[in-house]
């Protein structure tokens, strides 16, 4: 099975290779050296199935370098990483969506806004709704507020990447099948997809008291609802 390429992207400090290691590693690295740029494999699963994972954890972003477009190029989801004790950090992110979208040449390109160290509550500078008001600028990108020091939302900005690239996988399979059979569009939108990550269509948003990716919906209701998504699916 191939890797799931996933890229790190963020201003320096913001807590990448803190997220990054929390996530792969499950400690916290307090002293991780700021010019590494690494990759890490993980496997994991999600809804019964193993998925192996490759994160590249970048450092460095403040110079475009061939480098980069290369790895944004064979990258197939991105985590856009802020600090919510530093606005700037915030601000870089709207260029550097721009050269990731401008570098996939598409919109629809799997990513998460990500407001890290929101334990610091003292030292915040960026609220809540200003993360909101971004993911929506940006079509509703899922955003959440991670602590890599508390271990808050680490595994569900990565998992929900996952799932978006499982996702956009599924409708072009789907669209490629409905081509190749000569049917219109919307043919197959009785296909079962991914199950929707809890923040594509609202914002997740939990702090890290509450370390939750988005609204939990009793069972029942939420087989409802992705049934009804299905057959909205636009392909
Ligand atoms: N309080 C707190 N500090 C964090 C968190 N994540 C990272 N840090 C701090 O920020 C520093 C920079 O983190 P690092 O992961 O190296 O940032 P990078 O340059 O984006 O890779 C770390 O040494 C930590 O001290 C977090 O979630 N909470
Ligand atoms: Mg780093």
């Amino acid at each position: 099975m191939r890797d799931y390429k996933l890229v790190v992207l963020g201003a320096g400090g913001v807590g990448k290779s803190c997220l990054t290691v929390q996530f792969v590693q499950g400690v916290y690295l307090d002293t991780y050296d700021p010019t590494i740029e690494d990759s890490y494999r993980k496997s994991m699963e999600i809804d019964n199935k193993i998925f192996d994972l490759e994160i590249l954890d970048t450092a460095g972003v403040a110079q475009f370098t061939a480098m980069r477009e290369l790895y944004i190029k064979s990258g197939l989801g991105f985590l856009l990483v802020y600090s919510v004790t530093d606005r700037q950090s915030l601000e870089e992110l709207v260029e550097l969506r721009e050269q990731v979208l401008r570098i996939k040449d598409s919109d629809r390109v799997p990513m998460v806004l990500v407001g890290n160290k929101a334990d610091l509550e003292e030292e915040r500078v960026v609220s809540v709704e200003e993360g909101i008001e971004m993911s929506s600028k940006w079509g509703k990108v899922p955003f959440y507020e991670t602590s890599a020091l508390l271990r808050s939302n680490v595994e569900e900005v990565f998992v929900d990447v996952v799932r978006q690239i499982i996702r956009n996988e599924l409708e072009a399979a789907n669209a490629n099948a409905s081509a190749s059979a000569g049917l219109g569009a919307g043919a197959g939108a009785g296909v079962a997809r991914a199950e929707a990550p809890a923040g594509r269509e609202k914002t997740a948003v939990s702090r890290d008291k509450a370390p939750v990716g988005g609204p939990k919906k009793p069972e029942p209701k939420r087989r409802k609802k992705s049934k009804k998504k299905n057959a909205c699916v636009v392909l």
